[in-house]
């Protein structure tokens, strides 16, 4: 076909609203579906031509809003290798998002191929989802009309799915060594990696109570993908879940409405149909990258176990069950670098307890998940997460290696408790997604080392306590005027109000507070702690003042 009749025709159909701005900030582009027509038009235009300019290696397209209410929607590329967009892909696809002309459109495609020195008609493949939304078959079908632009593009629908399974099928597209790119091969790989992990940490099926757990799916598409998993892992596997917020009805069952992980860690309360439960609880968000877990304590009432206490589990399993390895005099003392990535917004209490109680290295990035997942790669284990419940944990191919050698070693058949924790420590990689952070995957880990640890969520929750804290929003006219530094810690500009900060922060116990512009709403976030909820709440409120 012609590819200037099929962008003239796509123009024509999908034109670019005059009054809209767009741009491509931490997740993608994203606002109301209505206004996403012809970004998702072309959209298609250029994961085609990055797949094209990376020698056909499939790119992927997820087209979600996440935990935003339903009438959003939004779209994000992910990279051969399942991580996020490259910067220089956000400007190009920022400035063909903007063109409204079939001319403009057409020397950016023109622009773009020519830098990566490829032909119009050079291979590509992309694969491309949804999550729940009504807007979703709409946008799909933009997005396809982009796809068909250009020649020799390979679209492979994969449909509903959840972002991290999008991720998943892109990356083991690319990788077949990381897994089957199917829904099936995500399902099998997840609940074999499973299995095994709990066989080796001697908690298989039957062998510990573990209690019940409900799962708060947000109605968004976590709900039908874990159903899916759970179904095609059968009836012996040891993980009983009762899925709430479920979908399934349309009338009552409104996707992240008094539902999900952004909920609960928002308003700090749990979603109403699960108001009453003592029960272990956890909770996914919209797309299922993000899952925070929850109880209703019969004393402390509601406790939340967030971003920030999953990260401190993890860490603190992997790292015990390490130094297994090191006392057995099968892995050297420092062999293997483990830290965990953490924003500003993280608990002051779990960054204290991962450094002094743990002896863990703790990084600072700014928040985003395409920052903490940067920093991570730099260590053999890095595990990161936001205290919003985004993250995961990945693994440096040292870390591969050197628990192959362990698991060759002829003494580890002399040493059961050493080769159980060389097995448990081999199958992470495959238990946990290293794609992106994905709400099953991370749910499944924490749910194995409850049940290796013989832990409950209680005993998990007591790992340490928050300090007390408070996260306001303040309504400002620009909020490019406020820029940080320091992971986002410190203000540079407006010039000063970092000092009058300092100063606030100053005689308040344990105080700590922070400004900073949201990249996704437009308001700037201010977030302090204190010894006491009265002490942060007050801070809070003066340092907003401030930001007024
Ligand atoms: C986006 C980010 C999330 C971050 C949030 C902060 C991804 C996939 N998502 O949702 O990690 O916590 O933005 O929002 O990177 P804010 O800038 O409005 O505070
Ligand atoms: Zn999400």
């Amino acid at each position: 076909a012609d590819i200037t009749a099929n962008l003239t025709a796509g123009i024509a159909s999908y034109p670019k609203p005059d009054s809209v701005v767009y741009s491509y900030g931490t997740a993608g582009f994203r606002m109301a579906a209505d206004l996403l027509d012809s970004v998702m038009f072309k959209v298609g235009i250029l994961a085609a031509i990055r797949s094209k300019a990376l020698g056909g290696a499939c790119v992927g397209v997820m087209v979600t809003a996440s935990h935003n209410p339903v009438p959003d929607n939004g779209v994000k590329l992910v990279e051969p290798s399942g991580d996020m967009l490259v910067p220089e892909y956000e400007k190009i696809a920022v400035a063909m998002a903007n063109a409204s002309t079939v001319d403009e459109l057409a020397e950016l495609a023109a622009a773009a191929l020519a830098a990566a020195s490829v032909a119009p008609d050079a291979p590509a493949a992309v694969r491309y989802g949804h999550d729940t939304r009504p807007s979703a078959n709409r946008l799909v079908a933009a997005l396809e009309a982009g796809l068909a632009v250009l020649p020799a593009v390979d679209a492979i629908p994969v449909g509903l799915v959840s972002t991290p399974q999008l991720h998943y099928l892109v990356k083991a597209s690319n990788e077949p060594q990381f897994g089957i790119a199917t829904l099936d091969g995500y399902n099998n790989k997840l609940i074999a990696a499973y299995t095994q992990l709990l066989e080796a940490g001697g908690a298989g099926n039957g062998e510990f109570d573990a209690g019940k757990l409900f799962v708060d799916g947000a109605n968004g598409v976590g709900a039908p993908a874990l159903a899916a998993l759970l179904a095609a892992a059968g009836p012996d596997f040891a993980l009983h879940a009762s899925i709430v917020n479920d979908g399934s009805d349309p009338e009552v069952n409104i996707l992240n409405h008094e539902a999900g992980a952004d909920y609960v860690k928002s308003n700090q309360m749990p979603p109403p149909v699960l108001a009453e439960t003592a029960d272990r609880c956890a909770a996914f968000d919209g797309d299922a990258d993000r899952v925070v877990y929850f109880f209703n304590s019969p004393s402390a009432g509601f406790v939340l176990l967030d971003g920030d206490k999953l990260a401190s589990l993890m860490a603190d399993y992997i790292s015990s069950t390490l130094q297994v390895l090191v006392d057995a005099g099968l892995v050297a003392a420092d062999e293997l670098s483990l830290a965990v990535i953490q924003t500003a917004y993280a608990n002051g209490a779990s960054t204290t307890y991962l450094r002094n109680e743990l002896g863990a290295t703790v990084e600072f990035t700014k928040t985003g998940v395409k920052h903490l997942h940067h920093a991570a790669l730099a260590y053999d284990i890095g595990v990161y997460f936001e205290a919003n419940g985004h993250g995961t944990v990945v693994f440096s191919p040292k870390y591969v290696e050197t628990l192959a050698r362990v698991a060759a070693n002829p003494d580890l058949a002399t040493a059961p408790p050493a080769a159980a924790a060389a097995t448990q420590l081999g199958l992470l990689p495959a238990v946990v997604n290293q794609a992106v952070g994905d709400a099953i995957s991370d749910m499944l880990f924490i749910e194995a080392i409850l049940r290796i640890r013989r832990l409950s969520v209680a005993d998990w929750a007591a790992l340490y306590t928050e300090h007390p804290n408070r996260l306001t929003k303040v309504a400002v006219a620009d909020r490019t005027v406020f820029t940080t530094t320091n992971a986002d810690q410190q203000l540079v500009e407006p010039t000063g109000m970092q000092d009058a900060i300092d100063a606030l922060v100053a005689p308040v116990d344990a105080g700590r507070a922070f400004v900073r512009p949201s990249g996704t709403e437009d308001v700037v976030r201010v977030y302090a702690e204190a010894s006491s909820q009265d002490a942060a709440d007050a801070l809070a409120l003066a340092v907003a003042k401030l930001v007024y």
